[in-house]
Order: structure tokens, then C-alpha cells, then sequence
């Protein structure tokens, strides 16, 4: 008999990989989205079949994590063996923007979930995984941060998900739920969101090389994030939840890098060298130097001229608005624990990550859609 899994959040960036991931495993897959004015199922539009098929492995439900009369319906209709809880308002500095809501949906939804599963009798068959985050440790306690490192969440996103974590070992507790929390480190891909800072630096220097944008404009350099790639990640969720006991696992690469090193290597992936002068608002990245042959390979020689004309010139500059009113400096995480008991290693590095992202952008980038749009989605001013 085939499994049935629950996503929520399928749209998003680690809902379509993990609901690609388990439709291969042979899993039914229902999915949960949201109702919008413009479609939002980009990312899954290749899974996607028509109602009208038979025996479909993915079944799309409207539903919203802050509407407990949907879930409990939708979890009734479906009756998942497993619900991957992953949706979630997941942008930190948005969720200084919109505090309430960020609660809501990112704490208040887990509850939603827990109860609905309870109420409907199916704590038994049900497991439950939570989309839980290094933001916990925010104001790190330790270094590295494993399970037993204490939170001290720095943002009204990381407040909410802490509240998330915790209804997740108490339901665990109290009435015996197998419900497991992965405590995931930052993890991105071609499909991470565009205002994420790993994605809104790879397209912007796609962007710049093919001569569509001048310069980007950051926030704090400094901060230094433990990376992995997505695709990575969601296997983690799904083992997690083929363990016998439920518990919490702390998922990471175990290597912490500066976004302004992170913005050196991108850009070197296009055979750009990049030099920051400067400090604060007032740091700039110039070009300093191109590899010619590297950049022909990757961007193409029919670019590189006018790109070289930028030697010199400022690619990157600081806006204060990008900075949050409390940081999370510095996180670097130790996976032993899923190492050991998940057998889970990552297969890509942080150059592997870089390289694909790049690869994407580029490839997005060069659509004629896109070039003769000027296309893209404007990115909003304060994210
Ligand atoms: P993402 O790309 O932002 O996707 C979030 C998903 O949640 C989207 O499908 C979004 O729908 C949906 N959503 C937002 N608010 C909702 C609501 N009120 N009701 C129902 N659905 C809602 O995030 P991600 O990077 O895939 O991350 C997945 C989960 O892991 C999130 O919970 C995030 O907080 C957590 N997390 C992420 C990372 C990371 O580095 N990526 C690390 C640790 C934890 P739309 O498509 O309609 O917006
Ligand atoms: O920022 C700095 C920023 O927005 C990373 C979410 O998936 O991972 C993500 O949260 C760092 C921060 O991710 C810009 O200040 C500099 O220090 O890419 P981010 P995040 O805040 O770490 C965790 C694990 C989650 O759970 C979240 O859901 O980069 N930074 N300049 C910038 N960040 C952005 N967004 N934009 C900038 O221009």
C-alpha cells in the first residue's frame, strides 16, 4: 500500500522539492495552497495533473495555516499517514514587518495541525513533522548549535517558531503523538525565493553580467550562515519521520560562511573578482578583474566586452533599510545526531550549491521573456 503524505506549504521552495522527493518514493502526495490573485504553483507546475486523471499522486487542496475549520476538514478528507508541516510566513525581516500574522500562521499553526490530528482520532496513524530553524538559537548560546544549545530567537518569526517547536514535544509528550521537529539550517536552491540572500545575490550578478542591472544593493555582510542546498534537506524531513520514536534533529552543513564571501565566490563563478573597500553603510563592492575565458563560458563572449567596461565600478552597495532591528549573527550547526541515527549526509557542498544557482540564474536570466521585459519581479524595497 502506498503511504499518503500532507504538505503544507507545497508551493514553496521545500514543499515542491520534498513533494517531488515522495511522489518518486511512491507516495500519494496531497498538497495544501493558498488562494491567490495570480498563480503561485510555479514551482510544482512539472508534478501538477489534471483533476480529471485517474489515480492522481498529487492532489492539490486550497487551505490557509490560519484556519482551523480547513485544516481539520482537509486532514479529515486525506488522512495522511505522514503531514510535513512546511508552511510558514518564512522571511525574518518581513516578520518585524507583520508580527501578528507571523504568529498566527508560523506558531498558531502548528497547534491547528496537532489539534486537528488529535480531535480526529488519528494520533496513532498520523506523524507530524515541523518546519522548525536555526533562528531558535538566534543570540548563539554555543558554537556550534546542536539539539541541546539553548534558543534565544532574535525576531518575531523566530518567537513564533519557537512556540511551534515546543507544541510539537509537548503533544509529542502528553498524548504520545509522533511528532518530530528538524531544526534545519539555512538551505537554498534554484527555487528559493528571491528576496532570500543567497537567491537575490545570484540573480542580481546574472542580472549585472548580462548587462540587465547595475549594481545590488545589500544589507549586513557580516552575518555568517551555515548553507546547504535544499534538494539535501527534504530527504532529512523524510527520514526523520521513518524512525520508529519521534524526536528532534538538528540538520546542517557544519560550515558557516559571510554573505560578503558568499558574494565573492558567486561572482567568481562567473570569472568576476570582486574587492570590498569600505565599512558599514558605507562598504562597496568594485570590480576589480575578469577572467575571460571564464566569464565567454559561463555568461558568453558576446557580453564580455561591456562587462569589462565595468571594471573598476561599484557592483555592490549597502542600504541601510535591509538591516534587521535585531541580527542573528552567526550560525554554524552540528548534525551528528542525524548523522548517526538518520544516516543522512549531504551530498552537495557550498561551491556545488553556488554553481547550481549561478547555472539557473544565468539560464532564467537569458529567456527572452525575461530580457525583453527588463523581467522581474520587483523586488520590495525592505526585504
Ligand atoms: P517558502 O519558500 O517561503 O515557502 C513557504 C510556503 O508556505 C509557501 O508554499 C507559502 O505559500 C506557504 N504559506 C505561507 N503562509 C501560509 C499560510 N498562512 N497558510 C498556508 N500556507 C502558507 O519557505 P521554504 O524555504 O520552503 O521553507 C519551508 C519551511 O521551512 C518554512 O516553514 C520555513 O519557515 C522553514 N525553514 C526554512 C529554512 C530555509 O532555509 N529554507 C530553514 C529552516 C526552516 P505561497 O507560495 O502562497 O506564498
Ligand atoms: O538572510 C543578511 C541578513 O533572508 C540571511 C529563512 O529561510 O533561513 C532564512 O532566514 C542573512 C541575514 O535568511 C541581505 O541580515 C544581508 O543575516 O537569506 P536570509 P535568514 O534570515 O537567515 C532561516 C534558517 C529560516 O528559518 C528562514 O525561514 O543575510 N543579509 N543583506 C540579507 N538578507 C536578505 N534577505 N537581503 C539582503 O539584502
Amino acid at each position: 500500500m502506498s503511504k499518503t503524505a500532507l504538505i503544507t506549504g507545497i508551493t514553496g521552495q521545500d514543499g515542491a522539492y520534498l513533494a517531488e522527493y515522495l511522489i518518486k518514493k511512491g507516495y500519494t502526495v496531497h498538497g495544501l495552497k493558498r488562494r491567490s490573485s495570480l498563480f503561485n504553483t510555479e514551482r510544482i507546475d512539472h508534478l501538477y495533473q489534471d483533476p480529471h486523471v485517474e489515480n492522481r499522486n498529487l492532489i492539490l487542496h486550497y487551505g490557509d495555516l490560519t484556519d482551523s475549520l480547513n485544516l481539520t476538514r482537509v486532514i479529515c478528507e486525506t488522512q495522511p499517514d505522514e503531514i510535513y508541516n512546511l508552511a510558514a510566513m518564512s522571511h525574518v525581516k518581513v516578520s518585524f514587518d507583520t508580527p501578528e500574522y507571523t504568529a498566527n500562521a508560523d506558531g498558531l499553526g502548528v497547534l491547528r495541525i496537532l489539534e486537528a490530528v488529535r480531535l480526529l482520532g488519528l494520533t496513532k496513524k498520523t506523524r507530524i513533522y515541523q518546519a522548525s530553524t536555526s533562528e531558535l538559537y538566534g543570540l548563539v548560546q554555543e558554537v556550534p548549535q546542536k539539539e541541546t544549545t539553548p534558543f534565544y530567537p532574535r525576531s518575531p518569526y523566530a518567537v513564533a517558531k519557537l512556540y511551534g517547536y515546543w507544541i510539537i514535544v509537548n503533544y509529542r509528550e502528553a498524548y504520545g503523538m509522533h511528532a518530530s521537529n528538524g531544526i534545519l539550517f539555512n538551505h537554498e536552491s534554484p527555487l528559493r525565493g528571491e528576496t532570500f540572500v543567497t537567491r537575490k545575490v545570484t540573480r542580481a550578478i546574472a542580472r549585472i553580467a548580462l548587462g540587465m542591472q547595475d549594481k545590488v544593493y545589500m544589507g549586513n555582510l557580516s552575518a555568517k550562515r551555515d548553507w546547504g542546498h535544499a534538494k539535501d534537506y527534504v530527504r532529512a524531513m523524510h527520514l526523520i519521520l521513518q524512525q520508529d520514536k519521534p524526536d528532534d534533529y538538528v540538520i546542517a552543513s557544519g560550515v558557516t560562511t559571510s554573505i560578503r564571501e558568499f558574494i565573492l565566490r558567486a561572482f567568481r563563478e562567473i570569472g568576476a573578482e570582486l574587492r570590498f573597500q569600505g565599512s558599514g553603510i558605507n562598504e562597496t563592492g568594485l570590480l576589480d578583474a575578469v577572467d575571460d575565458k571564464v566569464f565567454s563560458q559561463k555568461i558568453g563572449p558576446e557580453y564580455l566586452d561591456a562587462f569589462r567596461k565595468k571594471i573598476g565600478r561599484e557592483l555592490v552597495g549597502i542600504d541601510a533599510n535591509y538591516f534587521r532591528p535585531t541580527e542573528v549573527d552567526l550560525l554554524i550547526g552540528n548534525a551528528d545526531k542525524a548523522r548517526k541515527k538518520l544516516g543522512w549526509e549531504p551530498e552537495y557542498t557550498l561551491q556545488t550549491l553556488i554553481e547550481d544557482m549561478m547555472q539557473s540564474d544565468i539560464k532564467l536570466m537569458k529567456k527572452d521573456s525575461y530580457l525583453k521585459q527588463g523581467g522581474y519581479h520587483v523586488l520590495n524595497y525592505f526585504e
